[in-house]
């Protein structure tokens, strides 16, 4: 326990060391976390609240919805529409950005989200979480799409909150990654995790096996050698996770390390990668490096992307540098370009 730094008195302590920080953004911060503990409030009453099952309606990714991710989404918009700081907002549940209402003074901020990331899980007790990544706007305009079409480099801040045993939230804001755990007698995130780094060695992969079948040769390649353990080319066994549940896999990576892949695969030609860039992908790439990590694409890096689309989808292969090193030189040679 590192005597008990409030996560409040922590981005206070941030905000104090810049200069030309107005207050806004700590604010902001606030008023997403404060979001986040209402929905750690419903994820844990569950089917005692009759939050569970399905929304038997689809999201714009043509995915059936939980009940829990249409809550969560209406939590997240309803507890950052009026605060003043943002220019718009942008939901994995909702097709278009979200506007400001006309009633609310806007801000200079964009957040973009996942309300409950690894939902499918909801039902089966398993950990589940928010992702969120903010975005600097142009000031007093309407934002129009392009604003929030920003590379991952250009995001200001980035974090997730994990609804696990324990309830954690894990941020950067570009200065290192600093981990949370959530008080629930006094209902605060207490600093018990500062300073997350990655290991750059690993002997665990993460990748969802079952699609094996539909994977590019460099990702089969390095599978199959994971796979052979110390009698094979790599002289060392291999363990193997799959929560299917993006946050629970990257906080595990980060507490102590690991490789993370959902690569391309040929199962649906429409839908060549699962993960989206804008809510999943880059928020993750901005942690994962500012923890000593890597996050890349397999042949380019996640942050240097330009997106073309608020629901964007791209290939990720993220975690303990050097393994992602040998995954990208692996895409690489195979195209002749290492
Ligand atoms: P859901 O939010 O639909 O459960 O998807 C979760 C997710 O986007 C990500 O959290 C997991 O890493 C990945 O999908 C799991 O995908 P598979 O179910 O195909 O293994």
């Amino acid at each position: 326990m590192t005597n008990n730094v409030t996560l409040t008195r922590f981005i206070i302590e941030q905000q104090c060391e810049l200069p030309e920080a107005s207050g806004t953004f700590t604010l902001l911060l606030n008023n997403i976390v404060t979001a986040c503990k209402q929905i750690a409030q419903k994820v844990s009453r569950g089917q005692l609240i009759g939050v569970l099952g399905s929304a038997d309606s689809e999201n714009v990714q043509g995915e059936v919805q939980k009940k829990l991710d249409i809550i969560t989404n209406d939590i997240m918009v309803n507890a950052l529409n009026w605060t003043g700081h943002l220019a718009g907002m942008a939901s994995e549940e909702i097709d278009d950005f979200i506007p400001i209402p006309p009633q609310y003074k806007k801000g200079k901020y964009l957040v973009l989200f996942d309300p409950l990331d690894g939902s499918s899980n909801i039902d089966i007790n398993l950990a589940v979480g928010t992702i969120f990544s903010v975005l600097r706007c142009r000031e007093a305009v309407e934002p129009e799409l392009e604003d929030f079409l920003r590379k991952g480099s250009e995001q200001v801040c980035a974090g997730f909150v994990i609804y696990g045993p324990s309830t954690m939230l894990v941020l950067t804001t570009g200065h290192g990654v600093n981990g949370f755990t959530l008080d629930q007698d006094i209902g605060e995130f207490i600093l018990t995790h500062p300073n997350m780094r990655i290991p750059e060695e690993t002997q665990e992969f993460a990748i969802n096996m079952s699609n094996q079948r539909f994977w590019e040769s460099p990702v089969q390649r390095y599978i199959e050698e994971c796979l052979q353990g110390k009698e094979g080319e790599r002289g060392k066994d291999f363990n193997m996770r799959w929560v299917a549940s993006f946050v629970a896999d990257v906080y595990r990576i980060l507490t102590r390390g690991g490789v993370f892949l959902y690569p391309l695969d040929n199962r649906d030609p429409s839908k060549p990668a699962k993960l989206r860039l804008m809510y999943e992908a880059n928020p993750m790439a901005f942690i994962i490096e500012q923890a000593g990590g890597l996050c890349s694409t397999g042949r380019e890096r996640i942050l240097d992307i330009k997106p073309d689309g608020v629901h964007q989808r791209v290939p990720v292969v993220l975690g303990s540098k050097n393994e992602v090193e040998r995954i990208v030189d692996y895409h690489l040679s195979e195209a002749g370009e290492s």
